[in-house]
């Protein structure tokens, strides 16, 4: 691995109060001694004693950073971290200065004067990774912190950026190995030489792991449902109110709202956050045998959302005959009904403003359920769902082959081992690296 001497801005583009610009490298003090050489003094305090050549790392100094010639630059916070003991293990200096992209520019340069190059997409972390700072799930967590955009969203991703995640990782694959190694000990030791009933003891803890990895697993439709959004999506027959209900239910008139059958055709969707969880809300062209070419296109994209959906609000003007139990039924227009007894519906109108109280709640409560009792003690991602599902493949089949076969055991669970180490990037091939590092941003 590379490692020369690179920067990013690692604060957001633009104009600023402040800018953090890291630089990252083997040995930096030159540098640093460089760029803290001409002290500045804060408003109202004296000028900091001279710098003496000894410089005391996260400390925060003050300075008037020059370029070659000795004109001012801008002046600067400057920190020094040293290896091991920086994000990416390596020397780190952070430079804060005033976030201008004319400053940001002209440091850059000044950088460039001292060799150092722009860092590549990611490159920070895939250095953390390199010298072991972070593990993939570590970084898994960086990358879905970065992109958090409601509570729930941030709190997993801090979950398993803090090592949460990694932490259950490793126990897995402990287990696994220890089975591995007792399995093949069981074909070269006596067993008087193991532990009793061995035999019986693997097989017990390898079961109980499958149970315990299939029940994370299955927690997977939450999990991305937290990271990428629950899909709601409003369908029914044509005029009967779902571009009405979706403008009432983010509270703009996104959606075109006419009393001509046919009118939606696109999916209109947008995004809201309900109780910190991310909703995907899609309003759809109402569901018709059509003749029009532009209407059939629409209807086909309605199916297509369904098959997507999280969650089903069926709209109707009146309770029909056969009621879907995991659907949310919704009654609109009841403003024009005489009988509103049904207990299984929910009657709206959204010209009296009538039912919407009760429709959140009824959303709350299906995003309740699937989130209360499915979510994963860990996060998953597509890239983790998949190595999961081979390791418990691996398992299942070592269960099922078991039968005095040690050899042939001990050889799946090896390799269930190997998938979670996969996971970990323990044993990492660079596509999966790569793959990982390149869904960060600059300066990260
Ligand atoms: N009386 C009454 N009229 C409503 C209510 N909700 C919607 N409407 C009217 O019903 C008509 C159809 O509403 P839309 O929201 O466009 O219906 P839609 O289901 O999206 O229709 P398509 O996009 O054609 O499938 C409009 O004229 C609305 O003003 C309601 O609660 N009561
Ligand atoms: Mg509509």
């Amino acid at each position: 691995m590379n490692n020369d001497t690179i920067f990013a801005l690692s604060s957001a583009p633009g104009k600023s109060g402040v800018a953090v610009i890291r630089i990252s490298g083997n040995d930096l003090l030159k540098l640093f001694k460089r760029v803290i050489n001409n002290p500045a003094r804060a408003a109202g305090s004296k000028l900091p004693r001279q710098f003496r050549g000894r410089v005391i790392p996260r400390h925060a100094y003050f300075t008037n950073l020059t370029d070659d010639k000795g004109e001012l630059i801008d002046q600067c916070i400057a920190i020094y971290f040293n290896a091991p003991y920086s994000f990416t293990g390596e020397d780190i200096i952070e430079i804060h200065s005033h976030g201008s992209p004319a400053v940001i520019n002209k440091i850059f340069d000044f950088l460039r004067g001292f060799g150092a190059r722009i860092a590549e997409r990611g490159e920070f972390s895939r250095r953390a990774f390199y010298n072991n700072k972070m593990d993939l799930t570590d970084v898994d967590g960086l990358i879905a912190l970065l992109d958090a955009q409601t509570d729930k969203q941030r709190q997993n991703a801090l979950r398993s950026l803090t090592g949460h995640d990694s932490k259950i990782y490793n126990d897995w694959r402990n287990q696994m190995i220890e089975i591995s190694a007792y399995s093949a000990a069981i074909l070269d030791y006596d067993s008087d030489d193991l532990p009793k009933n061995i035999d019986k003891k693997i097989l017990t803890q390898t079961k109980k792991l499958l149970d315990e990895i299939k029940s994370s697993v299955s927690g997977f439709r939450a999990s991305r449902a937290i990271q990428n959004g629950f899909n709601i999506v409003l369908v029914g027959k044509t005029n009967v109110g779902k571009s009405s209900i979706f403008n009432k239910l983010i509270g703009s008139n996104r959606a075109i709202v006419s009393d001509i059958a046919g009118t939606t055709r696109d999916v209109v969707s947008t995004q809201l956050d309900i109780d910190g969880y991310l909703i995907n809300l899609s309003d759809t062209a109402g569901i018709r045998k059509s003749r029009n070419k532009i209407e059939k296109i629409g209807i086909e994209k309605t199916y297509t959302e369904i098959e997507n959906a999280d969650l089903i609000i069926h709209v109707y003007n009146e309770v029909p005959k056969k009621i879907i139990d995991n659907e949310i039924t919704v009654i609109n227009k009841s403003d024009l009904l005489k009988n509103k007894t049904n207990k299984k519906v929910i009657y709206t109108s959204v010209k009296k403003d009538i039912g919407f109280d009760r429709l959140l709640k009824a959303i709350k409560q299906k995003m309740h359920d699937l989130f209360g009792n499915g979510e994963s003690k860990i996060t998953i991602n597509e890239r983790t769902y998949e190595l999961l599902n081979e390791t418990i493949i691996e398992l299942e089949n070592a269960i099922k082959k078991y039968n005095g076969n040690y050899d042939i055991f001990a050889e799946h669970v090896r390799r269930a081992s190997d998938n979670i180490g996969k996971i970990l990037g323990i044993i990492t091939t660079n596509e999966i690296a790569d793959m990982t590092f390149s869904r960060l941003c600059l300066g990260k």
